[in-house]
């Protein structure tokens, strides 16, 4: 059976996985490739929802578990409605992320149990993982300079840049586990350079 390929993108805030995801569609466009773009948390409309949820600043703070099991809620919804039905259709799937942010947020921004989102993984994912993964890295400043733009911060934004670095970290320490499947792309260049070196990735797949 012919089965797409799974992609995800990942960093820091502001560090460009939305412009650069539509430098992938040109790529994919021009080889003619179906395929879906989409996003966490979210990408069907429950997953939406409980984005909206997780994102926005209210009265009532969200636990770290209720945050938690939110993200993995999102996904499962998403994973069953949307990743796996284009995915055995043949279509690729590029997401702009996925559970590594998940380690690098709660796990390593968080400090929640490592173990914990192993298991919820395990759980709604089964042997679910993306074929391949940018990490796109650049200094937390970088990012937020260019993030600053924006209008009011969310939930996560309003984090420390204690938060953020440990968030960077835990995809540098995850990415080096496993080079075959993580790409760091060098986010801290000019768009045209982190693009070049993109295409040399895209081009060996
Ligand atoms: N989260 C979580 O905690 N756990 C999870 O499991 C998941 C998510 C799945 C979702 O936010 C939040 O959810 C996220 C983690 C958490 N929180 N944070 N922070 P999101 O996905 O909506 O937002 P984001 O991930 O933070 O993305 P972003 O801030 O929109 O950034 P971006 O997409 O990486 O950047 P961009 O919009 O493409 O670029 C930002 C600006 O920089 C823009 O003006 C570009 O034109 C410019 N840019 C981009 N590249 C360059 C270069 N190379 N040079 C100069 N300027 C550039």
């Amino acid at each position: 059976m012919k089965y797409g390929r799974f992609i995800s993108l990942e960093g820091g805030e502001g560090v460009g996985k939305s412009t650069n995801l539509q430098f992938i569609k040109q790529f994919l466009e021009d080889r003619k490739i179906p395929f879906v773009l989409t996003r966490e948390p979210g990408g069907t409309g429950v997953a939406e929802t409980i984005r909206g949820i997780l994102l926005e600043r209210q009265a009532e703070k969200l636990t770290e578990q209720t945050e938690l099991l939110l993200m993995f809620a999102a996904r499962a919804q998403h994973i069953q409605e949307l990743i796996l039905p284009a995915l055995q259709q043949g279509s690729w799937v590029i997401c702009d992320r996925f559970t590594d942010a998940t380690y690098a947020y709660q796990g390593g921004g968080r400090n929640m149990d490592v173990q914990t989102i192993a298991w919820l993984e395990n759980l709604v994912q089964g042997d679910l993982r993306p074929d391949l993964t940018f990490v796109f890295d650049a200094p937390i400043e970088i990012g937020m300079q260019r993030a600053k733009h924006r209008g009011e911060l969310d939930r996560f934004e309003i984090e420390q840049l204690a938060f953020f670095e440990r968030v960077r970290q835990t995809y540098l320490h995850r990415a080096a586990l496993n080079p075959q499947r993580y790409k760091i792309i060098d986010a801290s260049l000019p768009l045209i350079d982190v693009q070049k070196q993109l295409q040399r990735e895209l081009d060996l797949l």
